[in-house]
């Protein structure tokens, strides 16, 4: 009764926009800042009560990334420091466009039943807060803990400005018994960092690879962060620009230099062959590029790119600890490598992975899908071509790996077989197991990269790129439009695969699809051939027909 009262009266100070319908899309609730108090005030009931039922510290992230500065939104993130279950997706949905506190306490008694929590008497609940660098941030930051905290006995920790991925960190660190704070992310990225650096091969010590970086950090939280980071990773210059002082996503960040393919604000031709890289708004994503002499285009290194170098350097090291006698021996652990990617992934890197001979699934588009695909492996790596991706560890092999490690240490310390268990280990600390993560991510390539002993050319000229174009058409319903396959597929308008297959086999390798964005009211249209416009005139017949 009294948890009702204090639902009821709190619901009341939070009525939702007349006339929106939200829906918790690819990434969470996104939508203009003004109209989201309601709904992040409601996602904070649903992170109570989801911390109530797993027992365990939940996430709560008010963010929309990329997008716009007078947007948001808001997520949630689950025990494992992953996205919240798809199977609660649903009440998200319908609480959110719950008209009035009526019906938004009738929809909460239902679910409350249908899923067994028990409210009464419920183990402390307790949710983590974390924004972005957006003003409207504050308020939302309120509404976010005045709705976990309208469910009795559940408590908001407010993490303050941080990183998408650093929440998601935290929440995984929590419920594993580790300290949830930035110290203490900042200090495992570091440490995990100069343990690869310490066992560079020889060979490459440093000469080869300058030691120079400039970041776009998209005046973002990002760039706030690495600029406290960078003070304390001994070798390597960071040079962080746009961390702060201009309009948030405007002209800059992973999103905009890898669709528009050209430098970002603040940088220009002086910055020619010097290694770059650009983190998005809420810095879950990166990539890198070099600036072409004389002109604002850029060499894009994109996140297939990324994955490739992190494939072939985890394939290597893998290579390495498994050595030939072990197998005899029966101390080996055939690890399974899974690299998972979506059809956005330029045709060229899917071809280069395979060659290696690494196994190469696709997903739909969105974490959700490629990160749940990539648990199944000991090793998988999984990336969208924006640039957002992770590598994921199993259990099982990070317990083998440990002894395994053990073993090396007493019977052939400092042996390669040594180092490439070290090594190894140091990329499963080092690599943000629970999200994709621009700056651990970042770490991860400057230390391959000086591993290898490549800049970013060589690293570039891993494989060359198909050309490729991105398209988007308004459309009344994109959900008329139903694909398979990993989106690669179209089934309704019945029809419609047969054109599309129909004009892409006039082009040399052509490939091309279209699909429902999950986040904007369009359908996006990807094409790719031999030529950049061999792939332009693709998307934009496939464009038309769509039309
Ligand atoms: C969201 C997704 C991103 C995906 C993008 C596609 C997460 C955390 N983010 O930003 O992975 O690439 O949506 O947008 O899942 P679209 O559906 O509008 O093309
Ligand atoms: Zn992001």
């Amino acid at each position: 009764e009294q948890q009702r009262s204090i639902l009821i009266q709190s619901a009341s100070r939070f009525p939702p926009p007349p006339g929106v319908k939200f829906s918790y899309g690819t990434a969470g609730f996104r939508a203009d800042a003004s109209l989201l108090e309601s709904t992040v005030f409601r996602v904070g009931i649903l992170a109570a009560l989801r911390s109530i039922q797993t027992g365990s510290v939940i996430g709560l992230m008010i963010t929309a990334s990329h997008n716009k500065v007078s947007d948001n939104g808001v997520k949630v993130a689950d025990p494992s420091g992953g996205m919240l279950t798809q199977s609660w997706e649903p009440f998200a949905d319908a609480l959110a466009n719950a008209p009035d506190s009526h019906s938004l306490l009738q929809l909460l008694d239902d679910f409350v039943k249908k899923e067994k929590i028990t409210l009464e008497g419920a183990p402390a609940a307790e949710v983590l807060l974390g924004r972005d660098t957006r003003p409207s941030g504050m308020s939302l930051l309120d509404a976010a803990k005045q709705g976990i905290t309208a469910i009795m006995g559940a408590s908001a920790r407010v993490m303050g400005v941080v990183t998408t991925p650093q929440l998601h960190w935290m929440v995984r660190a929590k419920n594993k018994g580790v300290e949830a704070s930035e110290n203490n992310y900042f200090d495992q990225l570091l440490a995990s960092f100069r343990y690869l650096l310490d066992y560079i091969p020889q060979r490459n010590s440093r000469n080869n690879v300058t030691d120079k970086l400039i970041v776009d950090g998209s005046d973002g939280v990002g760039g706030e962060k690495l600029e406290k980071l960078k003070t304390r990773l001994g070798y390597l210059t960071i040079d962080v620009r746009n961390y702060g002082d201009g309009v948030l996503n405007e002209g800059v960040g992973a999103d905009y230099v890898q669709k528009e393919k050209v430098v970002p604000r603040s940088f220009g031709p002086a910055d020619a062959g010097i290694r770059c890289a650009s983190l998005d708004g809420d810095a879950d994503r990166l990539v890198y590029f070099s600036v072409l002499s004389n002109s604002n285009k850029i060499d894009l290194v994109d996140g297939d790119k990324i994955l490739s170098l992190f494939a072939l350097f985890l394939k290597e090291q893998l290579g390495i600890l498994n050595g030939p006698e072990d197998a005899k021996a029966n101390k080996s652990y055939q690890a399974s490598l899974g690299v998972v990617q979506t059809a956005y992934a330029n045709g060229a890197s899917t071809d280069y992975l395979k060659q290696l001979g690494l196994e190469v699934v696709l997903t739909p588009t969105g974490v959700k899908y490629l990160h749940e695909k990539a648990a199944e492996y000991d090793i998988g790596i999984y990336f969208e071509a924006n640039g957002h991706g992770t590598i994921l560890f199993s259990d099982a092999f990070l317990s083998w790996l440990e002894t395994r490690n053990n073993e090396l240490a007493s019977t052939s310390k400092g042996s390669d077989q040594h180092k490439a268990a070290l090594r190894l280990l140091a990329v499963s600390k080092l690599i943000n197991q629970a999200v994709g993560d621009a700056l651990s991510g970042l770490l991860l390539v400057e230390a391959i990269l000086q591993h290898m002993g490549w800049s970013i050319h060589k690293w570039n000229e891993l494989y060359q790129d198909l050309p490729s174009r991105q398209l988007k058409v308004k459309v009344v319903d994109r959900t008329a439009i139903i694909t398979i396959n990993a989106e690669t597929t179209v089934v309704r308008p019945v029809g419609i695969q047969e054109a599309i297959d129909t004009e892409t086999a006039k082009y040399p390798q052509g490939r091309c699809f279209i699909r429902p964005s999950g986040t904007e009211d369009v359908v996006r249209v990807y094409a790719e051939a031999s030529t950049q416009e061999a792939a332009d005139n693709l998307a934009r017949s496939v464009m038309r027909l769509v039309d």
